[in-house]
């Protein structure tokens, strides 16, 4: 096989492990959700004898899975991992030992782990023992994959994604009249299934009292993936009767509040199960970064923010957005209508457009800056 052959190679096997460690994101708690592929070939081309992704929960990993699966056809195979493989000991021997042991020749990873149990010391492992490496192939593409782990463990905060839905005339609503259909159902369903990957999903009081939202899951077999909603409420306005409120004994609730809230409006939300987070705050408002590290504290790595614009601007100012999508309806607000804080023209200039999709009349936008 030439040398560009092999790279071709590489990379489309790598595009699938990529595809496959998609198929646990979100339910891998704090650790990234790997793919693995053992791919061997016996002189009549390249074939897949073992496939694994993180179990969920976070355990075993990837490699693991996939080894059991290829058994005695992993020795003398290629493994693709798209995060390096781990090299330390936790509720099993290392996955670059594992590696080693079953007689795996090559190992092709994607993304270097920034871990500093693992950070190079997975690869040197792997080389210690005679295996041949090949690193970075599809670097980025996998790090889009698990941002919100990497982000979590370089920048102790939890990937910031931001979601605006925009009329035709670029307005978010319409001032006094709470929630207004500007996406359709296809946009909708698809929030609704990021929201299923994020580990939370924050609003601003703002929003809470207009639109009296319930940030859940609402897909036909996702019902128990909801994650929790937090509010930030400095002064704790958050009404007990509120949907949010109503349903926090079912779907966790959290509210950021300053030190100084009122204790009786904090007992009855306590009352009502919703967790009162304590929280510094900054000429007036909820210091979101000191905020970000406790939500990373607790294991949050995706965080996905859907207003409302007030809210959305103070992440922008701050520089707290890591990746921003939007989508775009075909109807017009008009007369009253709320700007949006940020449309496709205006984009912060580290963003760079990723990807762009049609969601019936919708359009779709995801735009991510490096991280
Ligand atoms: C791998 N394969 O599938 C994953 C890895 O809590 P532990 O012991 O599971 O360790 C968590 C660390 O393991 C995490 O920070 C990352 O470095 C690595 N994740 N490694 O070899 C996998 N998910
Ligand atoms: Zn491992």
């Amino acid at each position: 096989m030439t040398a560009v052959n092999r790279l071709e190679t590489d990379r489309r096997f790598m595009a699938a492990a990529i595809r496959l460690s998609h198929k646990h994101s979100g339910r891998t708690a704090t650790n990234p959700s790997v793919g693995t592929l053992i791919v061997r070939d016996d002189g009549t081309g390249p074939m897949i004898v073992g496939s694994g992704v993180t179990a969920i929960g976070g355990r075993p990993h990837a490699e693991a899975e996939a080894l059991a699966e290829a058994g005695a056809l992993a020795r003398g195979a290629t493994a693709y991992v798209t995060l390096e493989p781990c090299a330390h000991h936790g509720r099993t021997p290392p996955c670059a030992n594992a590696l080693a042991t079953a007689g795996v020749v090559r190992v092709v990873g994607a993304a270097t782990d920034p871990d500093t149990r693992v950070s190079g010391k997975g690869y040197a492992i792997l080389r210690q023992a005679g295996i041949e490496v090949v690193e970075g192939v599809l670097a980025e593409e996998a790090a889009d994959q698990m941002a919100g782990y990497l982000i979590r463990s370089l920048k102790k905060r939890p990937q910031v994604i931001l979601k605006i839905a925009l009329s035709s005339d670029g307005m978010v609503g319409r001032s006094g009249e709470g929630q207004v259909a500007i996406s359709g159902p296809l946009s909708r369903r698809m929030v609704h299934l990021m929201r299923a990957q994020s580990d939370a999903i924050l609003v601003g009081i703002g929003t809470a009292l207009a639109d009296d939202p319930e940030l859940t899951v609402r897909l036909d077999g996702l019902e128990g993936r909801s994650p929790v909603r937090i509010v930030l409420d400095r002064q704790l306005r958050l009404s007990p009767t509120s949907k949010l409120v109503q349903t926090a004994s079912r779907v966790p609730v959290m509210v950021a509040a300053g030190i100084d809230a009122d204790p009786a409006r904090r007992m009855a939300l306590e009352a009502a199960s919703v967790k009162i987070l304590a929280t510094d705050s900054h000429e007036g408002r909820i210091a979101l970064p000191e905020f970000l590290e406790d939500l990373a504290a607790m294991g949050i790595a995706n965080l996905m923010v859907e207003g409302g614009p007030e809210t959305a601007r103070a992440f922008l100012d701050e520089s707290l957005v890591d990746r921003i999508v939007l989508f775009h309806g075909v109807g017009e607000i008009g007369a009253g209508g709320i700007v949006s804080p940020l449309r496709n023209t205006d984009m912060p200039k580290d963003f760079r457009r990723l990807r762009v999709a049609g969601y019936c009349k919708d359009r779709f936008e995801e735009w991510v800056r490096k991280i």
